[in-house]
Protein backbone atom coordinates (compact mmCIF):
# COMPACT_ATOMS: atom_id res chain seq x y z
CA UNK A 1 0.00 0.00 0.00
CA UNK A 2 1.08 3.63 -0.88
CA UNK A 3 2.23 5.74 1.95
CA UNK A 4 1.42 9.32 1.72
CA UNK A 5 3.04 11.87 4.52
CA UNK A 6 1.32 14.70 5.05
CA UNK A 7 -2.21 16.08 5.50
CA UNK A 8 -5.32 17.34 3.65
CA UNK A 9 -4.79 21.17 4.52
CA UNK A 10 -1.46 21.25 2.39
CA UNK A 11 -1.96 22.20 -1.10
CA UNK A 12 0.77 20.03 -2.04
CA UNK A 13 -0.28 16.84 -0.49
CA UNK A 14 -4.28 17.51 -2.33
CA UNK A 15 -2.47 17.13 -5.91
CA UNK A 16 -1.38 13.77 -4.59
CA UNK A 17 -4.27 12.66 -2.81
CA UNK A 18 -6.77 13.97 -6.12
CA UNK A 19 -4.49 11.85 -8.22
CA UNK A 20 -4.63 8.48 -6.44
CA UNK A 21 -8.09 9.27 -6.18
CA UNK A 22 -8.44 9.56 -10.13
CA UNK A 23 -6.48 6.19 -10.68
CA UNK A 24 -8.38 4.57 -8.23
CA UNK A 25 -5.02 3.61 -5.84
CA UNK A 26 -5.70 3.08 -1.94
CA UNK A 27 -3.55 4.97 0.26
CA UNK A 28 -2.41 5.69 3.78
CA UNK A 29 -2.57 9.09 4.89
CA UNK A 30 0.34 9.33 8.12
CA UNK A 31 -0.04 12.87 9.26
CA UNK A 32 2.71 15.04 9.39
CA UNK A 33 3.69 18.65 9.28
CA UNK A 34 2.76 21.50 10.87
CA UNK A 35 -0.84 21.41 12.96
CA UNK A 36 -0.36 17.91 13.22
CA UNK A 37 1.11 17.44 16.25
CA UNK A 38 4.34 15.60 14.27
CA UNK A 39 6.51 18.80 13.10
CA UNK A 40 7.94 17.23 9.87
CA UNK A 41 11.73 18.65 10.29
CA UNK A 42 12.51 15.37 12.30
CA UNK A 43 15.32 13.88 11.77
CA UNK A 44 13.38 10.20 10.70
CA UNK A 45 11.48 12.55 8.29
CA UNK A 46 14.89 14.74 7.05
CA UNK A 47 16.05 11.06 6.35
CA UNK A 48 13.22 10.98 3.51
CA UNK A 49 12.62 14.27 2.11
CA UNK A 50 15.81 17.14 3.28
CA UNK A 51 13.38 19.59 3.03
CA UNK A 52 11.41 18.81 5.59
CA UNK A 53 8.08 19.51 3.79
CA UNK A 54 4.98 17.16 2.85
CA UNK A 55 3.83 15.53 0.40
CA UNK A 56 6.43 12.23 0.37
CA UNK A 57 5.34 9.14 -1.21
CA UNK A 58 6.96 5.99 0.27
CA UNK A 59 5.79 3.15 -2.38
CA UNK A 60 7.76 -0.33 -1.52
CA UNK A 61 11.55 0.96 -1.29
CA UNK A 62 10.56 4.22 -3.40
CA UNK A 63 10.88 7.53 -1.87
CA UNK A 64 9.97 11.02 -3.47
CA UNK A 65 9.23 14.15 -2.64
CA UNK A 66 7.72 17.33 -4.83
CA UNK A 67 4.36 17.11 -5.37
CA UNK A 68 3.93 17.69 -8.89
CA UNK A 69 6.59 14.81 -9.38
CA UNK A 70 4.92 12.30 -7.14
CA UNK A 71 1.61 12.98 -9.29
CA UNK A 72 3.61 12.41 -12.33
CA UNK A 73 5.51 9.07 -11.13
CA UNK A 74 2.13 7.77 -10.26
CA UNK A 75 0.47 8.57 -12.89
CA UNK A 76 3.21 6.80 -15.42
CA UNK A 77 3.59 3.77 -12.88
CA UNK A 78 -0.13 3.34 -13.51
CA UNK A 79 -0.01 3.59 -17.45
CA UNK A 80 -2.44 6.51 -17.21
CA UNK A 81 -1.51 8.05 -20.25
CA UNK A 82 -4.86 10.09 -20.39
CA UNK A 83 -3.51 11.96 -17.30
CA UNK A 84 0.16 12.28 -18.99
CA UNK A 85 0.56 11.69 -22.17
CA UNK A 86 3.42 9.46 -23.11
CA UNK A 87 3.76 11.91 -26.42
CA UNK A 88 6.61 13.76 -26.26
CA UNK A 89 4.61 16.97 -26.73
CA UNK A 90 1.05 16.35 -25.64
CA UNK A 91 3.33 15.56 -22.04
CA UNK A 92 4.88 18.90 -22.62
CA UNK A 93 1.72 20.58 -22.99
CA UNK A 94 0.23 19.03 -19.35
CA UNK A 95 4.06 19.99 -18.17
CA UNK A 96 4.20 23.40 -18.81
CA UNK A 97 1.01 23.64 -16.80
CA UNK A 98 2.73 22.15 -14.07
CA UNK A 99 5.62 23.60 -13.81
CA UNK A 100 4.15 27.43 -14.82
CA UNK A 101 1.51 26.29 -11.24
CA UNK A 102 4.82 25.23 -9.37
CA UNK A 103 6.43 28.08 -10.16
CA UNK A 104 5.08 31.81 -11.36
CA UNK A 105 1.66 31.15 -9.88
CA UNK A 106 2.89 29.95 -6.54
CA UNK A 107 5.04 32.51 -5.91
CA UNK A 108 2.06 35.20 -6.35
CA UNK A 109 0.01 34.23 -3.92
CA UNK A 110 2.25 33.44 -1.09
CA UNK A 111 2.07 36.41 0.44
CA UNK A 112 -1.64 37.11 0.37
CA UNK A 113 -2.30 33.80 1.59
CA UNK A 114 -0.16 33.58 4.26
CA UNK A 115 -1.36 36.96 5.60
CA UNK A 116 -4.85 36.76 4.53
CA UNK A 117 -5.79 32.81 5.70
CA UNK A 118 -2.98 31.47 7.29
CA UNK A 119 -2.69 34.62 9.48
CA UNK A 120 0.95 34.34 10.25
CA UNK A 121 2.45 37.12 12.07
CA UNK A 122 5.31 37.64 9.85
CA UNK A 123 3.03 38.77 6.86
CA UNK A 124 1.33 41.73 7.85
CA UNK A 125 2.79 44.47 5.53
CA UNK A 126 -0.66 45.71 3.45
CA UNK A 127 1.55 46.97 0.50
CA UNK A 128 2.86 43.38 -0.05
CA UNK A 129 -0.75 41.90 0.44
CA UNK A 130 -1.63 44.27 -2.17
CA UNK A 131 1.04 43.29 -4.53
CA UNK A 132 0.52 39.78 -3.82
CA UNK A 133 -2.89 39.97 -4.76
CA UNK A 134 -2.74 42.28 -7.71
CA UNK A 135 0.45 39.49 -9.08
CA UNK A 136 -2.16 36.44 -8.07
CA UNK A 137 -4.91 38.45 -10.06
CA UNK A 138 -2.34 38.89 -12.72
CA UNK A 139 -1.43 35.17 -13.11
CA UNK A 140 -5.27 33.91 -13.16
CA UNK A 141 -5.94 36.35 -15.89
CA UNK A 142 -3.81 34.14 -18.14
CA UNK A 143 -5.25 31.26 -16.89
CA UNK A 144 -8.58 32.81 -17.78
CA UNK A 145 -7.78 33.94 -21.07
CA UNK A 146 -6.55 30.74 -22.04
CA UNK A 147 -9.62 28.86 -21.02
CA UNK A 148 -11.96 31.38 -22.87
CA UNK A 149 -9.60 30.37 -26.30
CA UNK A 150 -12.32 27.07 -26.11
CA UNK A 151 -10.30 25.01 -23.73
CA UNK A 152 -12.14 23.54 -21.87
CA UNK A 153 -9.23 22.13 -19.86
CA UNK A 154 -6.11 23.41 -19.29
CA UNK A 155 -4.82 21.84 -22.60
CA UNK A 156 -8.00 21.31 -24.51
CA UNK A 157 -10.55 18.88 -23.97
CA UNK A 158 -9.91 16.23 -21.94
CA UNK A 159 -8.36 16.10 -17.87
CA UNK A 160 -5.15 15.55 -17.19
CA UNK A 161 -2.45 16.03 -14.23
CA UNK A 162 -2.24 19.58 -15.22
CA UNK A 163 -5.68 20.14 -14.60
CA UNK A 164 -5.18 18.63 -10.87
CA UNK A 165 -2.85 20.73 -9.54
CA UNK A 166 -4.56 24.01 -11.50
CA UNK A 167 -7.28 22.62 -9.79
CA UNK A 168 -6.28 23.36 -6.10
CA UNK A 169 -4.52 26.57 -6.85
CA UNK A 170 -8.16 27.85 -8.48
CA UNK A 171 -9.80 26.33 -5.54
CA UNK A 172 -6.88 28.40 -3.24
CA UNK A 173 -7.75 31.57 -5.03
CA UNK A 174 -11.08 31.55 -4.89
CA UNK A 175 -11.54 30.68 -1.14
CA UNK A 176 -9.38 33.09 -0.16
CA UNK A 177 -10.54 36.45 1.08
CA UNK A 178 -8.99 38.62 -1.56
CA UNK A 179 -10.40 41.14 -4.55
CA UNK A 180 -11.06 38.98 -7.53
CA UNK A 181 -10.59 40.04 -10.95
CA UNK A 182 -13.94 38.91 -12.77
CA UNK A 183 -12.78 35.92 -14.43
CA UNK A 184 -15.66 33.72 -15.56
CA UNK A 185 -13.60 31.59 -17.37
CA UNK A 186 -12.18 30.23 -14.25
CA UNK A 187 -15.03 30.32 -12.50
CA UNK A 188 -16.70 28.14 -15.44
CA UNK A 189 -13.78 25.74 -15.24
CA UNK A 190 -13.86 25.16 -11.26
CA UNK A 191 -17.55 24.15 -12.04
CA UNK A 192 -16.66 21.84 -14.29
CA UNK A 193 -14.10 20.63 -11.60
CA UNK A 194 -16.22 20.18 -8.97
CA UNK A 195 -18.00 17.47 -11.31
CA UNK A 196 -15.45 15.24 -10.42
CA UNK A 197 -15.95 13.08 -7.16
CA UNK A 198 -12.18 12.97 -6.72
CA UNK A 199 -11.68 17.25 -6.60
CA UNK A 200 -14.79 17.71 -4.06
CA UNK A 201 -13.20 14.54 -1.94
CA UNK A 202 -9.53 15.20 -2.28
CA UNK A 203 -8.90 18.82 -4.08
CA UNK A 204 -11.72 21.05 -2.35
CA UNK A 205 -11.80 20.55 1.08
CA UNK A 206 -9.39 23.22 2.00
CA UNK A 207 -8.57 26.88 0.64
N1 LIG B 1 7.58 22.23 -3.75
C1 LIG B 1 7.05 21.41 -2.68
C2 LIG B 1 6.48 22.33 -1.64
C3 LIG B 1 6.02 21.54 -0.42
C4 LIG B 1 5.51 22.48 0.68
O1 LIG B 1 5.74 23.69 0.65
N2 LIG B 1 4.79 21.88 1.62
C5 LIG B 1 4.26 22.65 2.73
C6 LIG B 1 2.77 22.38 2.88
S1 LIG B 1 1.86 22.89 1.43
C7 LIG B 1 4.93 22.21 4.01
O2 LIG B 1 5.40 21.09 4.13
N3 LIG B 1 5.00 23.12 5.00
C8 LIG B 1 5.56 22.80 6.28
C9 LIG B 1 4.63 21.96 7.12
O3 LIG B 1 3.42 21.93 6.87
O4 LIG B 1 5.13 21.37 8.07
C10 LIG B 1 5.99 20.46 -3.26
O5 LIG B 1 5.31 20.83 -4.23
O6 LIG B 1 5.86 19.33 -2.77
Amino acid sequence: MLKILGKAPSINVRKVLWTCAEIGLPYELEAWGQGTGRPAPTPDFLALNPHGLVPVLVDGDAVLWESNTICRYLAGRHQRTDLLPADPLARAHVEKWMDWQATDLNASWRYAFMALVRRHPDFTDAAAIAASTAAWNRQMATLDAHLAAANTFATGQSFTLADIVLGVSVQRWLATPIAHAELPAVRAYYERLRQRPAFLSHGATHP
